[in-house]
């Protein structure tokens, strides 16, 4: 259809050549950088990743690492959940909002030691965002970009193959927990982590001169278990209720709405950007929150550029964020960020591009728990 090219500002991933290599056949845009979509093979590719295991580029979910004597202090102006018992080695999920409670980034935040954090970002300029907040407020922080790369490996057989490379001490890390390491002189931070609900973990390249060897080595150490390229999976992510920021989110979005209260600490420092917009929010309660939404037509959809409206009995409720064919539930399947009036089991009219098709609204994750 048409190319884009890497270049200085699309920057290339450490990981780049290796998914050309392997047959790389779309990408997107995250964080100005290429990250693959895909390798011709979606349903085969989608399989893989809830029978097998499965490894993807996501260099594009890039570190903002703030270091210095204030660094901890900045992670927690920065993020309306309690840091305060985060150890070295653990990581947590967190929604940094501006100064309306609007969420404008959903990273894990990882603490390596009380001077080093790094925030492992989603699709949005938090580098800029660091800096501004810390110049304003006087503190003695560095904030930059390390050379640091994710290189995730997903799916039920994910564990054994990285066991098989670092050993038996990856299977005891808990969630979002990390330990650093090397492999053949690869400086690299391994985490329990990763955007499927199938279980898996993230190699952190340390050296973006080495994602060649680097992927390789996960390559070789796979094949036993079937091992192949795949990416952050659109259907599996929406059945096991996954957000995409600034996909399912808008720009008045708030993390109550969507499914993110149990990672906001009410009682954080009065000093914690958007703090006290969230504690208003909260008292006042949310206008929308987020559903599923299971559309009744049996065909597969066609992805959707934007959100469609959702009415019910005529009047608009809500959008719907996303939209996929669900191989497990053979159903077009979505979230609905709609008003808290409307509840699962409602039957609503989902505004297709086309036509409108009904469905029914339901709680998420649409599987698993
Ligand atoms: N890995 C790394 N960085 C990232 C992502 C990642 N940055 C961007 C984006 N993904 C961040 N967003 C998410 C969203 C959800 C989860 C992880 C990252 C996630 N959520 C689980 C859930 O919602 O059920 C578990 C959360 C919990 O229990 O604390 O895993 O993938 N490096």
């Amino acid at each position: 259809m048409f190319a884009i090219f890497p270049s200085a500002r699309l920057r290339p991933s450490p990981f780049f050549q290796s998914t050309v290599d392997e047959g790389v056949t779309s990408f997107t845009t995250y964080n100005h950088m290429l990250m693959p979509t895909g390798y011709g093979k979606p349903e085969e590719e989608y399989w893989r990743i809830i029978n097998g295991v499965s490894m993807w580029d996501v260099a594009c979910e890039r570190q903002v690492q703030l270091k210095g004597p204030d660094a901890a202090l900045l992670a927690q102006m920065l993020c309306p959940r309690d840091l305060g018992k985060c150890k070295e080695g653990q990581g947590k999920y967190v929604a940094i909002c501006n100064h309306a409670g609007t969420i404008i980034n959903d990273p894990i935040v990882l603490k390596r030691d009380d001077n080093t954090w790094w925030l492992s970002i989603a699709d949005s300029n938090i580098l800029f965002w660091a800096r501004a907040i810390a110049a304003e407020r006087g503190l003695d922080v560095a904030i930059t970009e390390p050379d640091v790369s994710p290189l995730a490996v997903q799916g039920p057989k994910a564990e054994d193959v990285v066991a098989s490379i670092f050993g038996d001490r990856v299977r005891t890390l808990k969630y979002f927990w990390f330990l650093e390491t090397e492999i053949n002189g690869i400086p690299v931070a391994v985490a329990r982590s990763g955007w499927s609900k199938q279980g898996g973990f993230e190699i952190y390249l340390m050296d973006g001169s080495r994602g060649a060897e680097l992927w390789n080595i996960v390559k070789d150490a796979g094949q036993p278990f079937d091992i192949g390229p795949g990416n952050p999976n659109a259907c599996e992510r929406v059945e096991s209720g996954l957000i995409s920021w600034g996909g399912d989110t808008d720009d008045e979005t708030n993390p109550f709405e969507i499914r993110m209260e149990k990672y906001v600490d009410l009682h954080v420092p009065d000093d914690t950007v958007g703090i006290t917009a969230l504690r208003k929010i909260h008292a006042e309660g949310p206008k929308r929150h987020q559903l599923g939404v299971v559309l009744d037509d049996d065909k597969p959809t066609i992805p959707a550029f934007h959100w469609f409206d959702i009415n019910k009995d005529g009047t608009k409720i809500g959008s719907q964020t996303n939209i996929i064919w669900s191989w497990r539930m053979k159903k077009n399947i979505g979230f609905a960020l709609v008003s808290v009036s409307a509840k699962p089991g409602d039957r609503v009219e989902v505004m297709r591009d086309g036509g409108v098709t009904s469905g029914v609204l339901c709680d998420l994750p649409f599987i698993g728990s």
